[in-house]
């Protein structure tokens, strides 16, 4: 810890001089000390249904404002940025009216129940519109699977800054939209989705869980398959790459950015944007340091090629060789 404590103002650079930024993840007023405590550059991933989940009832538009204002406050210059009300399958609401699902993760979450219940995303939305006033938003959608969906939520953005300036009310200063990539049906559409994005972040957890068709809750099949496989990381690598393409930002948000032998693969297919639960900040930025991406790239060619089931063994190689 003592070391990693030493990293925290030590900014994040590769061996060969890339830059990466390290965020973390936050989801309450508490995880806020985290910003602070790790040196992280801001919050890549701020649940916003933790408070929805501790609440007894739904939180009012006041109380949402209120949060979301703390967390601008609190992070200041660093960027947050915001992922819209991620509930519905198997995290249920008490007070809130859903229909029991027999498949819940490929159920009426996210998104899809936002659409569904426009009011309820254009609460979410006033919320964050008014913290952010004058200042710079960044929001983001969860388990998009189409680019229809993704436009549909983007047009309830509009319609909600449409209102607020009907009412003379300040705007943010700057207002980014992305979507999370994280439904395969994704990959063979991101010409036509990143064009209509300010920025993607890839939650790989979900991501995978969908690839592999293996219930993330479920211990007789989460651990089946690695993420540090060919498939896995190609579906990444083709992200990345159509990303880059098109100027479009893109971080990974999921569990694996917080892992360093994970984000050592990531570096090594061109991601320079991690965010990270607030205990893989110091690790992955320990990592950082001490990669020589150049010579990672050449290694992590070849293992994309593999017909191995995890490369995990010849990523732990290839990183012990260089030192990382
Ligand atoms: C995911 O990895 O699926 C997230 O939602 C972070």
């Amino acid at each position: 810890q003592a070391e990693f404590a030493k990293l925290r103002d030590v900014p994040a650079v590769t061996l060969d001089g890339t830059r990466i930024t390290v965020l973390t993840n936050a989801g309450l007023a508490v995880d806020l000390e985290n910003l602070d405590a790790t040196g992280a550059e801001g919050i890549g991933l701020f649940r916003t249904e933790f408070q929805f989940m501790v609440s007894e009832e739904l939180p009012r538009l006041n109380s949402q404002t209120a949060l979301y204002t703390l967390v601008l406050d609190t992070a200041g210059d660093r960027p947050v940025t915001f992922r819209t009300l991620d509930i519905g399958g198997d995290k249920v609401l008490p007070y809130l009216e859903t229909e029991r699902e027999e498949n819940p993760a490929l159920g009426r979450r996210a998104i899809r129940l936002g659409l569904d219940r426009p009011g309820l995303l254009r609460l979410q939305l006033r919320a964050l519109l008014t913290a952010a006033a004058g200042r710079e938003l960044r929001v983001m959608f969860p388990m998009i699977a189409t680019v229809d969906e993704f436009r549909a939520a983007r047009e309830l953005v509009d319609v909600e800054c449409a209102w607020a300036k009907r009412r003379g009310r300040a705007l943010p200063a700057l207002l980014r939209v992305g979507a999370m990539i994280e439904c395969p049906s994704l990959l063979w559409h991101l010409d036509a989705l990143l064009p209509l994005t300010d920025f993607v972040s890839v939650g790989t957890n979900d991501l995978f869980q969908y690839m592999f068709a293996a219930d993330r809750t479920n211990p007789l099949v989460s651990d089946r398959y690695d993420p540090l496989s060919p498939p896995a990381l190609r579906a990444l690598a083709e992200i990345q790459k159509k990303c880059a393409d098109t100027g479009t930002p893109v971080s990974v948000c999921g569990e694996l950015a917080g892992r360093p032998l994970e984000a050592f693969a990531l570096l090594t297919l061109g991601f320079t944007r991690l965010s990270a639960p607030a205990g893989g900040v110091g690790p992955v930025k320990r990592m950082i340091l001490s990669a020589d991406l150049t010579a990672a790239r050449r290694g992590m060619a070849n293992l994309l090629g593999s017909s191995a089931g995890s490369i995990r063994g010849e990523l732990e190689s290839l990183a012990r060789k260089l030192n990382v």
